[in-house]
């Protein structure tokens, strides 16, 4: 018997744990990246509940101060860094080269390299929280002074942060070349399914924004071990300074936090609304200009420095510039759904929930970008509640949007509509009931990043802290949806979503807009 080319190019494929170690495959990468993401998504929940604990009513408690920060800090840079980035990233991997026609990621061991690093930057950043002195507790911006006279938990932060920014670094290189180069015939850029477009912007917001932060905490690093004074005006430097760093990298940061999940809605709405994509040009433009804006308003962290007036109203005015694009795009998945033929499966759920409460956060935003008015809100707690809008619920649900859609192409069966139905109302309105108060408390004068607080406060802290609890175990739910439909179940069919393209058209490729273009009607 002769042995043929096939023969020898019988798939080896490596089985275990070298399978995960070594792979350059983008499927099995996204697979990792999102079980990292979820398993630090639960590691910081953990933290979050802590500080829950500690809140739940007046007086100290459950931790010391000290380690209260702690957890603020790190709660902070491992859901950033550590859940919604890489969950995003896990998401391009599975969905990119699918939804342009490549066969893989442009630079596949530069991939598993990314991937790789992750892993050891975290448990460095948790490490932090057991050597003497303990870990990062200036909060996640690392002010200086405060972060100059940490102990080495500072150093094992920074290191930290240089490696999670190199990471980020080669996964967004990887992504451009990944875009620019492996498009099938005839996907052009304006054929790009959203998801693409979000992430390809995003990916320069990484490259423009990561060295920034990476100088900062350099910078950092030398004031605090080899003598400088940047940040000490002893030796002629500025503390302010670190501010306008940290800013110039941090601002754009929320938009590398939101717009994939822009991109990821802009795919879900469609499908359930059974209509196109409305206005697909002006989401691709509306999303550049949000990159582009998002470099010239870090300044709205730092009113209350006692920067000169002109300056102030730059960024006030820039900030609010952000609306436009951003209705724009609220307006057109609006549109999208008008008189669309609606059905409300989980994935769609958590889509209009994205909608709805990041909305949310973006006005309180716009009543934050009102420089005077920031003077009442700076360091408050109606600054956490704008955030947790803006993040968890533009972030984090349209993850979860994302992971109830695809859940049937990654693993080849249904999930459970009705625990996906439990987890979506359980998180809703636990998050609602921890977060909304908040805005209250920020409004009465609770500073944020503090362990203790005035009796007047009492109330809306408990309703605070339960609504934290269950919002927490809740996630639990979508750990066992994932693990249910890894294992079985309702198998996917062609049929998926009841609509006519079925599990085509959730991977997209060409994008349902264009799909849609030759649809229901016309065929
Ligand atoms: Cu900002």
């Amino acid at each position: 018997m002769t042995t043929t080319v096939a023969d020898h190019h019988h798939d080896e494929v490596p089985k275990g744990i070298t399978r995960w170690l070594f792979t350059t495959n983008h499927k099995d990468i996204g697979t990792l990246y999102l079980w990292f993401s979820f398993t630090m998504f639960l590691i910081g929940g953990a933290m979050a509940l802590v500080i829950r604990a500690e809140l739940f009513q007046p007086g100290l408690q459950v931790v010391d101060p000290h380690f209260y920060n702690q957890m603020v800090t790190v709660h902070a840079l491992i859901m950033i860094f550590g859940a919604v980035m890489p969950g995003f990233v896990g998401f391009a991997n599975w969905m990119i080269p699918m939804m342009i026609g490549a066969p893989d990621m442009a630079l596949p061991r530069l991939n598993n390299w990314s991937f790789w690093l992750l892993p050891f930057a975290t448990s460095l950043l948790i490490l932090s929280l057991f050597v003497p002195g303990g870990g990062p507790a200036a909060g996640w911006t690392i002010y200086p002074p405060l972060s100059v006279q940490g102990g080495m938990g500072v150093d094992l932060t920074i290191f930290t942060i240089h490696i999670l920014g190199m990471s980020s670094i080669l996964g967004a290189i990887n992504i451009i070349a990944t875009i620019m180069n492996m498009r099938a015939p005839g996907m052009t850029l304006m054929k790009m399914p959203l998801f693409v477009w979000t992430w390809v912007i995003t990916a320069f917001l990484l490259i423009a924004a990561m060295p920034v932060l990476a100088g900062a905490v350099t910078m950092l690093l030398t004031d605090r071990h080899f003598g400088t004074a940047f940040f000490d005006p002893a030796g002629g430097g500025d503390p302010v300074m670190f501010q306008h760093i940290f800013w110039f990298f941090g601002h754009p940061e929320v938009y590398i936090l939101i717009l994939p999940a822009f991109g990821i809605i802009s795919q879900v709405i469609p499908t359930f609304a059974r209509k196109p994509l409305f206005g697909y040009t002006s989401m691709v433009f509306a999303a550049a200009a949000i990159a582009f804006l998002s470099f010239i308003v870090w300044a709205h962290h730092m009113y209350t420095v006692g920067m000169p007036l002109s300056g102030e109203l730059f960024f006030m005015y820039s900030t609010m510039l952000i609306a436009i694009p951003t209705g724009v795009k609220i307006f057109n998945w609006m549109a999208t759904m008008w008189r669309g033929s609606m059905s409300f499966e989980t994935p769609m759920l958590y889509a209009i929930a994205t909608v709805a409460l990041f909305t949310v956060g973006g006005l309180t935003g716009l009543m934050m970008a009102i420089t005077p008015a920031d003077f009442q809100y700076h360091d408050t707690y109606f600054i956490v509640a704008h955030f947790h809008y803006v993040i968890f619920c533009g972030s984090v649900l349209g993850m979860f949007a994302g992971v109830y859609y695809w859940l049937p192409k990654w693993t080849g069966h249904m999930y459970n509509e009705t625990l996906g139905k439990w987890h979506f109302w359980l998180t809703i309105i636990a998050f609602n009931v921890t977060f909304f108060p908040q805005h209250f408390l920020g409004f009465a004068g609770m500073p944020r990043r503090i362990p203790d607080y005035a009796l007047q406060f009492a109330e809306f802290n408990v309703v605070s802290s339960i609504g934290g609890f269950v919002l927490g175990y809740s996630q639990l739910i979508l750990l066992v949806v994932v693990i249910k439909a890894i294992r079985g179940g309702k198998k996917a069919s062609a049929e998926v979503w009841d609509n006519p393209e079925g599990l085509e058209w959730s991977v997209a490729s060409p994008a349902p807009y264009h799909t849609f273009a030759t649809a229901p009607e016309v065929r």
